[in-house]
């Protein structure tokens, strides 16, 4: 039996939140330090791990069939995937920093400077639309020290809470790309692994959709259970039990995150009483 390849970045920003989401699946494997290739036990998966950077080739190539990587890795690839769908985690964006002592009053400040970078296609293009001539400078790593030791006058890097940029005395003047990371897919897969990816896609939306809603019971007198039930959709409509003291009901339902803590006051407003909220493992509709 064929048997699906996953690409998961061995160890680094992606890894664990990667691997999670394996395991939220019900997906077990045989893990251990410095492994490259681990078999699943209970599905007909293998996990490849892999630098991020090498991610889009192997998938590109089909020597994976899919691969969790970030966007900025994937576009500065140039490879050509599938993008099958994004994950929500990894967020990040892509960014032009100067030191922070020069003035900056646009992007035409950056005409025929030198730009550090890691994402040298990336930034091309960016500078090519807003019609920019800036000499790019390839580096792979420790970018944001090129402006202090003279290499560029600034530079294009990956920016999360901004620290880095800080400590190297850098401000951010131009927001390139903003990135998360994303679950590519080989252009070629055989009709067995897609059947497989497609079992894996709907337990990943299940898995999803549980993280973005709760679990909610609360006790309501009955004179207000119109109004707490008009509050809580449910995935249908809400379950509603007697409890043993007489007028009073146990109202059970789903909220969702987005308005959970406004939907919590209003309930609470209309008269719900012992409010217990817990987090859902999957949710399958
Ligand atoms: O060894 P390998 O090549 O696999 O790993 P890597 O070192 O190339 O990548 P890694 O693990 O650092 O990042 C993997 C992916 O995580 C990136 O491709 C992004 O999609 C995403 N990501 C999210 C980030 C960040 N946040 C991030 N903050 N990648 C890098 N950074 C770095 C950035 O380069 C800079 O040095 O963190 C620093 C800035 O962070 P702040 O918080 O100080 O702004
Ligand atoms: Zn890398």
């Amino acid at each position: 039996m064929e048997k699906l390849r996953l690409a998961v970045q061995k160890s680094g920003r992606l890894s664990e939140k990667s691997l999670d989401l394996v395991k939220e699946c019900g997906i077990s494997y045989a893990s251990g330090t410095g492994k490259l290739l681990a078999s699943c036990y209970n599905f007909p998966m293998e996990i490849l791990f892999l630098r991020d950077d090498d991610i889009p080739g192997y998938v590109e190539d089909g020597v994976a069939d899919i691969g969790f990587v970030g966007e900025n890795v994937l576009i500065e690839s140039g490879r050509k995937v599938k993008t099958i769908e994004r994950m929500g985690f990894g967020r990040c964006r892509l960014s032009i920093a100067i030191p922070r002592s020069q003035e900056y009053n646009g992007i035409e400040d950056l005409q025929n400077k030198s730009i550090a970078t890691s994402y040298p296609h990336i930034l091309g293009k960016f500078l090519k639309e807003k019609g920019v001539k800036a000499d790019i400078h390839e580096i792979s790593g420790s970018v944001e020290i090129a402006p202090g030791i003279g290499l560029a006058d600034a530079i294009c890097d990956i920016v999360s809470t901004g620290s880095t940029l800080l400590s190297n005395g850098l401000k951010e003047v131009e927001s390139v790309f903003t990135s998360e990371a994303v679950l590519i897919g080989h252009k070629g897969i055989s009709a067995e692994k897609q059947h497989l990816l497609e079992k894996l896609l709907f337990r990943l939306a299940s898995v999803k959709r549980a993280k973005n809603n709760k679990y909610i019971m609360l006790n309501a007198p009955n004179k207000s259970l119109q109004k707490i039930i008009a509050l809580l959709p449910g995935i249908n409509s809400p379950t509603v039990q007697s409890l043993a003291t007489e007028g009073w009901s146990s109202v059970h339902s789903v909220i969702n995150e987005d308005d959970f803590w406004e939907k919590i006051e209003a309930l609470k407003k209309a008269g719900a009483e012992g409010i217990l909220v817990m987090p859902i493992d999957n949710l399958i509709l």
